[in-house]
This record gives C-alpha cells, structure tokens and sequence, in this order.
C-alpha cells in the first residue's frame, strides 16, 4: 500500500502521518524531515537545499525526486509506505508514478487537509515561537502559501484524474478530532475490506 499525506503548510501533515503510519502500519517518508536533517547534518544536498527552504520555496524537482527514488528502492518489496510532503508539483507527482511503475506499484490513497489559510499562517507562527524553525518566519510563510496555491494545490487534481481514491479531510479541529475524521474517510475511500487497522496492518 503507498499512502500520500496532502494539504497546505501547517495543515498538520506531518502530525497526522505519524498517526496514520501507526494505526496503518506503514513505514513514513517525510521530504521536510529529510531535508531539515540534511540540512543540520551540512551535506552537500543540505548546502544546497538551506537556503531554499528558510525562503519558503520549492528544493528543485530532480533533487526531491533522487532522494525518494533511492528511498522506495531501498524498501522491502511489499512494505506499505506513508509519503509526507511529497509529490508536492505535478512533475514529481509524474515521476512518483514512473517510479512506482518500475515496482510494479501505485499510489493507492491521498490524504488532503483542509484548513482556511487564516488558521494555518496562526499555526505557522506558533510553531515558530516554540520550535525556532528557519522556514516558519511571516515572509516564508507568506511564499510557502503561493507556492502551496500555483504548484501544489493542483497535484490533487492530478489524483483525482487518474482515479486514486481521494479521502478529503476537514483539518480544524484538536488532533484527535481531526485523526477520527481521517480513520472515518479512510475507510470509505479504500472500502471496509481494504482498511485494516491497527490489529491487522495493511
Ligand atoms: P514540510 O516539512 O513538509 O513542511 P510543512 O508543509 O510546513 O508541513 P509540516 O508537516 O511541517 O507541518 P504540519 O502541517 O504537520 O516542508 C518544509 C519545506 O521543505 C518546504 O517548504 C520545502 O522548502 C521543502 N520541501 C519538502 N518537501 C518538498 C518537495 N517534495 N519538493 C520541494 N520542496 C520540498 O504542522 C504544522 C503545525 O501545526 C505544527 O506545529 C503542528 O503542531 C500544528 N498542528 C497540526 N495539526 C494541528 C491541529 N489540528 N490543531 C492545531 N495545531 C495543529
């Protein structure tokens, strides 16, 4: 099973992913979690991608696409995995699918959070004064969110088009509220048979 964990900076991808992956069993790919500790670690592609992301902007395709690709290699065949993060342009979203292809594999359902952009850009700047994160500051977010609406947002479409159940989620609301509303749509999406949880893995 590939899994892909959508929405806006700040919708709580990240927070949520780590519930799905448990209660789903699947392994969990975050590119921002990748790229920050290639980053801290001052790697050749953490040197290339620092500045970039303080900025607010998109790590070039190739780049993105390098890491995930030696990543889904590197996975025992058969493993379910939960894409955080990624694809995040409909580029990498066609070369998730090439790459996928090659496993004799596809995308089997997206997550997508809804929150109202007021909400998230709050989030944002709370995050910023607890965890200090370079790409939380009001300018970046502010380019996080136009590049979220110009190259992001219509990666959704490109799912819907090619017939991968989409499970839309209502993102406002406490962690556990909007993790109920993920588990409920899940379900429908992929179909009591198909939805094991977390007794059976997937
Ligand atoms: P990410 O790490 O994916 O950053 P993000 O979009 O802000 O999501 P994140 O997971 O951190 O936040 P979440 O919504 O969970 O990417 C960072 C940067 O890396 C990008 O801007 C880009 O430069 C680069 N990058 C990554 N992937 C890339 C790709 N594929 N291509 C190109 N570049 C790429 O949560 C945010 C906050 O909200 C948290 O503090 C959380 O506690 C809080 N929160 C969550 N749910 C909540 C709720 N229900 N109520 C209240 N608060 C909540």
């Amino acid at each position: 099973m590939i899994g892909l964990i959508f929405g806006p900076p700040g919708s709580g991808k990240g927070t949520q992913a780590s519930r799905i992956q448990h209660e789903l069993g699947m392994a969990h790919l975050s590119t921002g979690e990748i790229l920050r500790s290639e980053v801290a670690h001052a790697s050749p592609v953490g040197k290339e991608a620092a500045r970039i992301m303080a900025a607010g902007d998109l790590v070039p395709d190739d780049l993105i696409d390098r890491i995930v690709g030696s990543r889904l290699r590197r996975t025992e065949p058969g493993t379910s995995v939960l894409l955080d993060g990624f694809p995040r342009t409909i580029e990498q979203a066609k070369a998730l699918d090439a790459m996928l292809a090659k496993l004799g594999r596809n995308v089997d359902f997206v997550v997508a959070l809804d929150v109202p952009e007021s909400l998230l850009v709050d989030r944002l700047l709370h995050r910023a004064a607890v965890e200090g994160r370079a790409d939380d500051t009001r300018e970046a977010i502010m380019e996080r969110m136009h590049e979220y609406r110009a190259r992001t947002a219509p990666v959704l479409d490109h799912y819907r088009h090619t017939g991968v159940p989409v499970a839309e989620v209502n993102g406002v609301g406490d962690l556990d509220e909007v993790f109920d509303r993920v588990r409920e749509a899940l379900k429908r999406a992929l179909g009591q048979p198909r939805y094991k949880g977390r007794a059976g893995g997937i």
